[in-house]
């Protein structure tokens, strides 16, 4: 498997909801105005490149045609400025994308003609989503509403967890079905495994509930029937889950028990306005997620997830811990606590018997699998075992790392 590069956006909330006016295509109370031009430097300016660029819903604020048609401009300027080809472009609708508009025109309908234009706005031919949902294995936005479109380096699957969403329902938390995942399966059957190519899953709801920056109170945006995708993505060894709607960002690994790690990226919001209850712990993020390969024999995957933060006055800057995550977030390499303190401990006393300090590439070069370890798995080992050898630890990313002998 060669290393592929994906780019992650979120939640864009295009129109009323998103943070700048030159995000909105009608007047917008939006106090930042160049929100493109700033994410076009700063990608310029970082050289940032991907070969996929992963957009998982809620592109819109109120599913309006004009919304649509300025998005479809976003999108493919943010491909664009990340040298993702156009037909890379990997799309899930959200919640927000849902016109319900057009359901409130006549809910009495018989017919459900009105119902079946919810989607019309954000399929029309002229922009870009309708094409990025069509496979030839459905396209996310009729029965059973999940796509599925094969790469040579990408086997992806997106479903669409907002198509039951309308204005009735009181909480907008995403729907799985289970007639839709009993049709998934037997369509995903129809693949053959290859570990040259990363399986990758798309949906806009969460599947794990998180707990909010203020966790107080009752919360209840993950998908129905969740467990039973997690279940369906172990069994055909999916690799990688993205998602959006909470504008929390998360990163975590699912799945041991299948012997499968799924990792499972949160992608927040990219640009909506964020709620005020949550200013200074959560911002809006760009995520690059790098996947370097499949270890030999397990056969999962592992990498280093990047995150970037954007704050008004500074513009996008590596995330910080309350911005939700972390800059550097690598994964891919399992390993239990007590087995990692007798490996540490050991090449600490070695390093020990001839110098004061140690750091992350003495350590690195010792213990390969620290370059996929995350970064809190090993400081907290690090911290358990300073007692014991008498070090302190110091440094915050593996660049600052120093294990440092006491005098
Ligand atoms: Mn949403």
């Amino acid at each position: 498997m060669k290393p592929i590069t994906l780019a992650v956006v979120s939640d864009l909330h295009i129109g009323s909801k998103a943070r700048s006016r030159d995000l909105c295509p009608r007047e917008s109370e939006a106090t930042e105005s160049d929100f493109r031009h700033k994410f076009k430097a700063f990608i310029k300016g970082s050289k940032v490149k991907a070969d996929f660029l992963i957009v998982a819903g809620d592109i819109s604020s109120i599913a309006a045609p004009d919304e649509f048609k300025l998005c479809s401009e976003i999108v493919l300027e943010i491909a664009n400025t990340l040298s993702v080809q156009n037909n890379n472009i990997l799309f899930v609708p959200g919640n927000h994308d849902v016109n319900w508009s057009v359901l409130q025109i006549d809910p009495a309908d018989q017919s459900k003609f009105w119902a079946s234009q919810r989607y019309a706005p954000l399929a029309h031919s002229d922009w870009m989503f309708s094409k990025l949902l069509t496979s030839q294995q459905g396209n996310g936005l009729t029965a059973p509403y999940y796509w599925i479109r094969n790469f040579k380096t990408v086997l992806s699957a997106g479903y669409n967890s907002a198509w039951r969403d309308n204005p009735d329902e009181h909480v907008h938390h995403g729907l799985v079905s289970q007639d839709h995942l009993e049709q998934l399966d037997k369509d995903l059957a129809k693949h053959k495994k290859s570990n040259s190519q990363l399986r990758l899953f798309m949906v806009h709801h969460h599947p794990l509930q998180y707990s909010d920056p203020i966790p107080d109170e009752p919360d209840f945006s993950a998908m129905t029937n969740a467990e039973n995708l997690l279940s369906l993505l172990r069994k055909h060894n999916f690799d990688v889950l993205i998602h959006g709607h909470k504008h929390v960002p998360r990163f975590k690994i699912h799945g041991l028990e299948s012997g499968f790690p799924l990792a499972i990226l949160g992608a927040g919001s990219f640009s909506a306005t964020l709620d005020t209850r949550w200013s200074g712990l959560v911002s809006n993020q760009f995520h690059l997620l790098r996947i370097e390969g499949r270890v030999k024999e397990e056969g999962y995957i592992r990498g280093v997830l990047k995150n970037w933060t954007y704050l008004s006055g500074r513009g996008w800057v590596p995330s910080e811990g309350h911005s939700g995550i972390v800059h550097r977030l690598a994964f891919g390499a399992y390993i239990a606590s007590n087995k990692l303190k007798s490996s540490l401990k050991n090449e600490i006393a070695k390093a020990f018997a001839h110098s004061d300090f140690v750091d992350w590439n003495t350590l690195a070069k010792k213990l390969p699998y620290l370059e996929y370890l995350p970064f809190d798995q090993l400081t907290d080992a690090l911290d358990e075992l300073s007692g014991q050898l008498y070090f302190q630890r110091r440094g915050t990313t593996p660049d600052e790392l120093l294990v440092l002998r006491n005098k």
